[in-house]
């Protein structure tokens, strides 16, 4: 089967390892107190292809740990916490992403608590290429997690 690399990226408590747990139960995430610090990692099958999920620490001072895990990187998923502001330490994240030159999927996590950024998604992302698709929802929810590994695969299948 071909095998896929994704990293998902996005800055801290936004909803990465929430999303690569509701996706792959059995995925691992090297963490300390509720942060990743490490990666998280997962595998699953899908419609003949394999995809290997990383998650990247979110928080600021993470950026080597990034640029590691995007090594090889085929698609790129960005979670955006809609409760909360888009601001510079998103803006870092997404030059990082986007550093790798590979199609992106965003994804608008809605958690249930909070009020949501006011500014429409495509005025956020005005100074960044177009994702290939922007995915709401929440990382916790079975139904909205399998609706995006279904467009990471219409990504890599053309
Ligand atoms: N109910 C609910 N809680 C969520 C959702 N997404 C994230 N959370 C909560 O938000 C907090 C942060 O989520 P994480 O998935 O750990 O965030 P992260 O992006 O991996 O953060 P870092 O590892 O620090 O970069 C946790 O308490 C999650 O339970 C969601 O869709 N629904
Ligand atoms: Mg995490």
């Amino acid at each position: 089967m071909p095998k896929v690399k994704v990293v998902v990226f996005g800055k801290g408590e936004a909803g990465k390892s929430t999303l690569i747990k509701q996706l792959i139960p059995n995925a691992m995430n090297i963490e300390h107190e509720g942060r990743t610090i490490a990666l998280d990692h997962g595998t699953i099958s899908y419609q003949g292809w394999d995809f290997h999920i990383f998650g990247t620490p979110g928080q600021a001072h993470f950026t080597p740990v990034r640029e590691v895990l995007a090594q090889g990187i085929h698609v790129a998923v960005f979670v955006n916490d809609s409760s909360r502001y888009f601001d510079d330490e998103d803006k870092k994240i997404m030059q990082e992403m986007n550093a790798a030159g590979v199609p992106y999927l965003f994804f608008i996590n809605h958690k249930p608590e909070g009020k949501k950024e006011r500014r429409s998604t495509e005025r956020l992302l005005e100074d960044f290429p177009k994702p290939v698709k922007i995915i709401e929802g929440s990382a916790a929810s079975d139904e909205d997690v399998k609706t995006l590994l279904a467009a990471v695969k219409e990504v890599v299948s053309g």
